[in-house]
């Protein structure tokens, strides 16, 4: 199964979005396979977002991400990596479409609320920068088997 890794910023967190950001994961299909609360140090941020060192926004990035806690996630499920890009919608906020998760919940491109891998490559990369192998689960759903 296609997985990704999408991160409710610390801004998502203390804001009151984490239940309301995971539903519109879990209501369009895509299943839960690791998560967790949990703060990103410095030295997490260098290497999540290595791609970025040196750029004029990296300092304020890692002053953001690093600012509060965050929840980290495995997301599996046909094309997730670009169906989550999709509902995440545009990098500034300003720019996302009303329907989308930055569109909806946000104004500022230094708080844009949710990070997704921007490929099946990244993803693999950055799920094993937050996740050991045995913090993803596999298993099956079956909705009736727990209802009756
Ligand atoms: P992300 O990696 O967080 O999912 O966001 P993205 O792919 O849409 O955007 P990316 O280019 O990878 O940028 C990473 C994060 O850096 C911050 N940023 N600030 N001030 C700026 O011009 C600026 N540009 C990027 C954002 O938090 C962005 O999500
Ligand atoms: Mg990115």
């Amino acid at each position: 199964m296609e997985r990704t890794f999408v991160m409710i910023k610390p801004d998502g967190v203390q804001r009151n979005l984490v239940g309301e950001i995971l539903a519109r994961y879990e209501k369009k299909g895509y299943k839960l396979l690791a998560m967790k609360l949990m703060r990103v140090t410095e030295e997490l941020a260098h290497q999540h977002y290595a791609e970025h060192v040196g750029k004029p926004f990296f300092p304020g990035l890692v002053e953001y991400i690093t600012s509060g806690p965050v929840v980290a996630l495995v997301l599996g499920g046909k094309g997730v990596v670009a169906g989550v890009r999709a509902m995440n919608g545009a990098t500034n906020p300003a720019n996302a479409a009303p329907g989308t998760i930055r569109g909806d919940y946000g104004i500022e491109v230094g708080r844009n609320v949710v990070h997704a891998s921007d490929s099946v490559e990244s993803a693999e990369r950055e799920i094993a920068i937050y996740f050991k192998e045995e913090e993803i689960l596999a298993y099956e759903k079956n909705v009736d088997a727990w209802l009756y």
